[in-house]
């Protein structure tokens, strides 16, 4: 598949593509290595020649949402580069999320030990109070962008969806929000 290999032609040789992991909100996701780092990481890759000119309003917010962001629970955002019309947010990498555990856990008929869920429990509600005390909500909140590394550290990831709220607004969309995950409220 060709846009497999776009990032390692677009960054000149900086990184090293070697898989696709995932989609985000909007953009692929490749998992990577900055070679003369030799640091695995994850390239969000976001095209801006589509139809619209300029980087898209969305990705700006994502950008302004999560660079402030440094908490052990929070994806780490490294750097971003724009090169050939697209601009490539580079993160720090995590082989898994939570999604991938529970369907690697499903099939064994095992259940996370409470004592996990109980971790995992209390990192997010880390996480996500550090985020509130900055009037970030992340408002697509699901095991896909729930990432859980080898020791058991999680990290929430994709703050394509959120919003700054220090500036009261009523004009919220509704329709955010994984249809799945979406609270009775909004649903009615
Ligand atoms: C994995 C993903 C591992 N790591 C999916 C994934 C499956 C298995 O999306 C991911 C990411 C990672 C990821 O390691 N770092 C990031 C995703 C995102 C940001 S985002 C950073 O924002 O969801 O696209």
């Amino acid at each position: 598949m060709p846009t497999d290999l776009a990032p390692e032609q677009d960054l000149s040789g900086r990184f090293r593509s070697l898989r696709r992991i995932g989609e985000g909100t909007y953009g692929v996701v490749f998992k990577a290595i900055h070679v003369r780092d030799n640091v695995k990481c994850a390239l969000k890759m976001i095209r801006t020649d589509r139809d619209e000119e300029g980087i898209p309003s969305t990705c700006l917010r994502e950008i302004s949402c999560i660079k402030d962001l440094q908490h052990d629970n929070i994806v780490t955002l490294f750097d971003i580069i724009y090169a050939n019309s697209k601009l490539y947010m580079v993160f720090e990498f995590i082989d898994r999320d939570l999604k991938n555990l529970m369907e690697m856990l499903e099939p064994t008929g095992r259940m996370l030990p409470k004592e996990y869920v109980k971790s995992f429990m209390w990192q997010l509600l880390s996480a996500l109070s550090y985020c509130h005390l900055r009037r970030i909500v992340h408002r697509d909140l699901k095991p896909q962008n729930i990432l859980v590394s080898d020791s058991g550290v999680v990290k929430i990831a994709d703050f394509g969806l959120a919003r700054n709220f220090s500036f009261p607004s009523r004009n919220y969309t509704h329709e955010v929000v994984t249809l799945w995950y979406r609270p009775p409220e909004v649903i009615f």
